[in-house]
C-alpha cells in the first residue's frame, strides 16, 4: 500500500481543486498516470530521474515508479472533535493518514465564502489544530478511564503508560501539538499505536492568490505563516491551487511557457512529493528484473530482508544474500552484466541497511 498523505484545511480552502490538480497531473515518468482508487484517493506516481536512467541500462521496457497516495479528506469545521459537519467520520479518515498536508487560504475571492472569523492565514490554521487536539483529548479522555479501572485492580505495569498519557494531555491543553512535544524517542514510539491526529507529521501549504506569486515576499500575511511554520519546525510550501489545476490540464509544450510567464521553476506536486519524502524519511531502491525497473518506497532504517519483503513474502522468507550497487555506478558501468563483470555488485546479507537510491538485486531459496 502507498503512503497517504491526507489534505486537510478549512471548507474553501482550496482542498478539492489542489487535489484534482496533484491527481491529473501527468508527470514526467514512464507512462503511469495516476489511478483513481476512490472518488477522493489519487495514486500518484513519484517522478524519479535514477530510475529512468537504471531502467534504461538494464534494458527495461517498463518503468513502475513509486506511489503516494493523496486524499481529498471532506472539510473540516469548528467543532468536528464534538462531532459537527461530518465530525467523527472526519476524523476517523485522518486517522489512517501516514501524513498530513494542511492546506491554508491565502487567496482573495469575495464569491468564494471565508470559513472562520479571522481572515489570516495563521488564525485560519490554529482553528483547524485546536480541533485536531480536542479530538486527541477526547480519545485520551477514554483510555485515561480505562487505565484508571486496571490502576484500580493493582495492575503495575500500567503505571508508566499512565503517567505518559497525563505527560501527552497536558502538552495538548497548552495547545502544544504532540509532533511539537518535547517527547522522548521512547515516549513517541509508545504513544504511535494511540492512534493520535496531532502526531502525524504535518506539511503546511499556503494556497495563495496567483496575484501574490510576484510579490509573495513582500506580503505580511505569507511572511508571519512562514515564521509560523518555522517555529513549529514543519516544511511550508507556496501554491496557488487554481493555477496548478489549470497547469494540470495542459500538455507540456504548453506547461513550460505557462511556468515560465509565472516565474515558476516546476510544478507544485514535485515538491510537494519532495517534501512530503522527506518528512515521512522514506527512501527509494530500485529492482531491475526482467522487463522491468521498479522503485519502492521504504523508511530509512529497512534492512536488506525488510526490503526483499516488500518485494514478495517469499524473499524475506527465503533470502540469501542482497547484490548492491548504487544507481549511478550501474549507469556508469553501461548493463548489469558488465558491473558484475566488473564487480561492482557488493554481496550484502539480511541486516544491511538499505541506502537511498541503490538497486538491489535479492537472491533467494
Ligand atoms: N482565486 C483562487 N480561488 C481558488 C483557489 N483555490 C480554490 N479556489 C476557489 O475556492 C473555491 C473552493 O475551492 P475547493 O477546492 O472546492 O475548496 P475545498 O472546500 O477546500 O475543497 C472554489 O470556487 C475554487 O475555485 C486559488 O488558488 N485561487
Ligand atoms: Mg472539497
Amino acid at each position: 500500500m502507498p503512503f497517504e498523505c491526507g489534505i486537510i484545511g478549512l471548507p474553501n480552502a482550496g482542498k478539492s481543486t489542489l487535489f484534482s490538480a496533484l491527481t491529473s497531473q501527468q508527470v514526467e515518468v514512464g507512462s503511469y498516470p495516476f489511478t483513481t482508487i476512490e472518488p477522493n484517493k489519487g495514486i500518484v506516481p513519484v517522478p524519479d530521474k535514477r530510475l529512468e536512467q537504471a531502467a534504461l541500462v538494464a534494458g527495461c521496457k517498463k518503468i513502475t515508479p513509486a506511489n503516494l497516495t493523496f486524499v481529498d479528506i471532506a472539510g473540516l469545521v469548528e467543532g468536528a472533535s464534538r462531532g459537527e459537519g461530518l465530525g467523527n467520520q472526519f476524523l476517523a479518515h485522518i486517522r489512517e493518514m501516514d501524513i498530513l498536508l494542511h492546506l491554508v487560504r491565502c487567496f482573495e475571492k469575495p464569491e468564494v465564502a471565508r470559513v472562520g472569523k479571522d481572515e489570516d492565514p495563521v488564525s485560519q490554521a490554529e482553528i483547524v489544530e485546536l480541533e485536531l487536539a480536542m479530538a486527541d483529548l477526547a480519545s485520551l479522555e477514554k483510555r485515561r478511564e480505562k487505565i484508571e479501572r486496571r490502576l484500580k485492580a493493582g495492575d503495575p505495569k500500567i503505571k508508566e503508560e499512565y503517567h505518559l498519557l497525563q505527560k501527552v494531555m497536558d502538552f495538548l491543553s497548552q495547545g502544544i501539538l504532540l509532533k511539537d512535544a518535547p517527547l522522548s524517542e521512547k515516549e513517541k514510539k509508545s504513544i504511535a499505536g494511540w492512534q493520535l491526529l496531532t502526531s502525524k507529521p504535518v506539511l503546511y501549504v499556503l494556497n495563495i492568490d496567483e496575484a501574490y506569486l510576484p510579490e509573495q515576499e513582500a506580503r505580511e500575511e505569507i511572511k508571519s505563516f512562514k515564521t509560523w511554520s518555522r517555529k513549529k519546525n514543519a516544511p511550508c510550501l507556496l501554491l496557488s491551487a487554481s493555477l496548478e489545476a489549470e497547469l494540470a490540464r495542459l500538455e507540456d509544450e504548453e506547461k513550460a511557457v505557462f511556468l515560465e510567464e509565472y516565474g515558476l521553476k516546476e510544478p507544485a506536486l514535485h515538491s510537494l512529493i519532495r517534501t512530503g519524502k522527506s518528512l515521512l524519511k522514506l527512501l527509494s531502491f530500485f529492482t531491475v528484473k526482467g522487463e522491468e525497473a521498479r522503485a519502492w518506497a521504504v523508511p530509512q532504517g529497512t534492512t536488506a530482508r525488510e526490503a526483499a519483503g516488500k518485494v514478495h513474502s517469499d524473499m524475506a522468507k527465503n533470502f540469501i544474500v542482497a547484490e548492491v550497487i548504487f544507481w549511478e555506478d550501474l549507469v556508469n558501468a553501461g548493463s548489469l552484466a558488465s558491473a558484475r563483470e566488473k564487480g561492482l555488485l557488493r554481496q550484502e546479507g539480511r541486516d544491511y541497511l538499505v541506502q537511498d537510491g541503490e538497486v538491489i538485486c535479492f537472491r533467494f531459496h
